[in-house]
């Protein structure tokens, strides 16, 4: 039986979520953040050295990295469910957006969480430096970078509504947490399409079951 090693408020929803849509059984062991640093305890290095979330465990299988956690379960208990056949058009979208979302979507995300975060820890004499940094380089470089990542998503939902065309796929739910993360710090407004796929998403009652095993979730 897999394990999802689910630290709160993270990346591991989406792994809940994809073995609820599979309805897969599966175990969860909860980690808590420290409610000062936000980062995840010590006990979960002891699963994985970097002691990142999400990890599952299955036998003797240790699986880091959400992406590799996707595949390794559509490739064990998937049964061909949730990913479009080899060689399609739509098999190339799903891929390039599997790897999109951790690849490219959340570095930009997190870079603008981390520099709105920054001048907190500075000492006072210099947290207005620390802001004015933050914001250039949010201005010049990280909210353009993400403007042009949100149009490519808004214009990819053209080809059927799903980031892999007209059925819903595994592609989704990797793209799940960068959405919900754009959503949250720079907001979908502009986006309508995309704002639509969160809300069908977030309808779907394998996303409802997930959030109840793992807990309440915050986007950020
Ligand atoms: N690209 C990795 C990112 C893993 C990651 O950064 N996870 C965050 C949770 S969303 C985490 O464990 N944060 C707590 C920490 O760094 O201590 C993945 O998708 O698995």
């Amino acid at each position: 039986m897999i394990t999802v090693h689910h630290l709160n408020n993270s990346r591991s929803q989406r792994v809940l979520w994809l073995l609820e849509e599979l309805g897969v059984s599966y175990e969860v062991k909860r980690y808590e953040r420290d409610a000062k640093t936000m980062l995840a305890p010590p006990e979960l290095r002891a699963v994985h050295p970097l002691g990142k979330s999400p990890v599952i465990t299955d036998g003797s299988h240790t699986i880091a990295e959400t992406g590799a956690i996707v595949e390794y379960i559509l490739d064990t208990v998937g049964k061909g469910r949730l990913i479009p056949p080899a060689g399609s058009e739509e098999r190339l979208r799903y891929t390039y957006w599997l790897h999109f979302a951790e690849g490219s979507a959340m570095p930009p995300l997190v870079m603008t969480l981390l520099f709105a975060e920054m001048p907190k820890r500075m000492p006072a004499l210099i947290r207005p430096v620390g802001r004015m940094i933050g914001s250039a380089v949010q201005k010049s470089y990280l909210g353009p970078m993400i403007q042009a990542q949100l149009g490519l998503m808004e214009s990819e939902l053209l080809h059927g509504g799903w980031f892999a065309g007209d059925a819903f796929t595994a592609a989704d739910v990797m793209m799940s947490f960068p959405v919900e993360a754009a959503g949250s710090r720079i907001g979908l407004g502009a986006h309508p399409r995309l704002d639509a796929w969160l809300m069908r998403i977030h309808e779907r009652p394998a996303y409802k079951a997930a959030l109840e095993r793992g807990g309440p979730y915050a986007f950020a």
